[in-house]
């Protein structure tokens, strides 16, 4: 049907929800399907994960109006590029931010209290041999977030339930929270025995935490991602796990995910997870719809719901 607009698939967006939904109004094209004959009639993309929507990519899309970014994290979008040809680029904030912050309390259980550790103790039969040994614990620590976004703050309250001091570092001190703000990423990293990076990734963040930031969290300190892979220089990381220079990490992302440096794999001081922050049925499909009413909703004339900070729209 050619008159029909069709919409671009980077990948499989929550088949069940958004495909089924969005169907209906478009023609959807999977990427690999992208080709001269077609590109002219895709005015909205889908996207999420890996895949580059890139300028060159919206260079081959001349009626490009909108892109719906499942996740909201948004590093894999150029917005920036978008915003100069007048394309509209939503993400989806606020619906996943309790489900992440609880992944993140999970993680940083994990790793404090070596809970991954004590279930292969028990399945390999250690356990009849001897006790566990004693570990850390969380009761003397104080958390630096770094980060103090819509998820930052989820986990902030959830840490302040557990009697945990908190922290943090951003940009910009944030109006609306009371934990003290540093100005300074390694001078909080010195302060602070827990980092957890909840920020965004992109150029502008890439290897915020290096050597001298994890020399500064030390040898007491603990580093949890659930941020963006890239946020951590992973070679500084790995060096830093092996040498002692800090006690352990607990991560869901990774650089180059899924693939995961083997050198991770003979660590006992990790945690590893396969970039779960907000994996459940009931957040995805949260997400999942949120990327179909931004879409739907411009169509509609009524404006995208949650266009991201560089797309110009007006906010109300
Ligand atoms: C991913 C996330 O979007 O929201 C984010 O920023 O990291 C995740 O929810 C999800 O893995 C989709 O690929």
């Amino acid at each position: 049907d050619a008159a029909r607009p069709a919409l671009l698939l980077t990948g499989s967006v929550m088949e069940e929800v958004v495909e089924r939904q969005l169907s209906g109004r478009f023609t959807l094209v999977p990427l690999e399907a992208l080709n001269d004959s077609n590109a002219g009639a895709v005015e909205a993309i889908a996207t999420r994960g890996k895949v580059k929507v890139d300028d060159a990519l919206m260079a081959r899309l001349p009626n490009l109006k909108i892109v719906g970014n499942f996740g909201v994290g948004y590093d894999t979008v150029d917005a920036a590029a978008a915003a100069k040809r007048g394309v509209i680029v939503t993400n989806t904030p606020d619906v996943l931010n309790e489900e992440v912050a609880d992944l993140t309390l999970g993680l940083l259980l994990a790793t404090v209290r070596q809970i991954p550790q004590g279930d292969r103790f028990v399945r390999s039969g250690q356990w009849t041999k001897g006790a566990f040994p004693l570990g850390p614990t969380l009761r003397d620590r104080t958390v630096g977030i770094l980060g103090m976004g819509r998820i930052g703050k989820a986990i902030a309250k959830r840490l302040e339930a557990f009697s945990v001091p908190v922290v943090y570092h951003s940009r910009r001190p944030q109006a609306d929270v009371a934990y003290r703000h540093y100005p300074d990423l390694v001078e909080m990293a010195r302060a602070v025995d827990v980092l957890v990076a909840i920020l965004p990734g992109g150029p502008a963040t890439r290897h915020i935490i290096n050597a001298e930031v994890l020399a500064a969290l030390g040898a007491n300190g603990i580093l949890i991602n659930v941020a963006r892979g890239t946020v951590v220089d992973e070679a500084a990381l790995l060096s830093a796990l092996k040498s002692g220079t800090i006690l352990a990490a607990g991560l869901d992302v990774f650089e180059d995910e899924p693939n995961v440096p083997e050198a991770f794999f003979a660590l006992d001081n990790v945690v590893l997870l396969p970039h779960v922050g907000s994996a459940t049925h009931f957040t995805r499909a949260a997400m999942g719809q949120l990327v179909v009413d931004n879409i739907l909703s411009f169509f509609d004339g009524k404006g995208p719901l949650t266009p991201v900070a560089e797309t110009p729209w007006p906010r109300g």
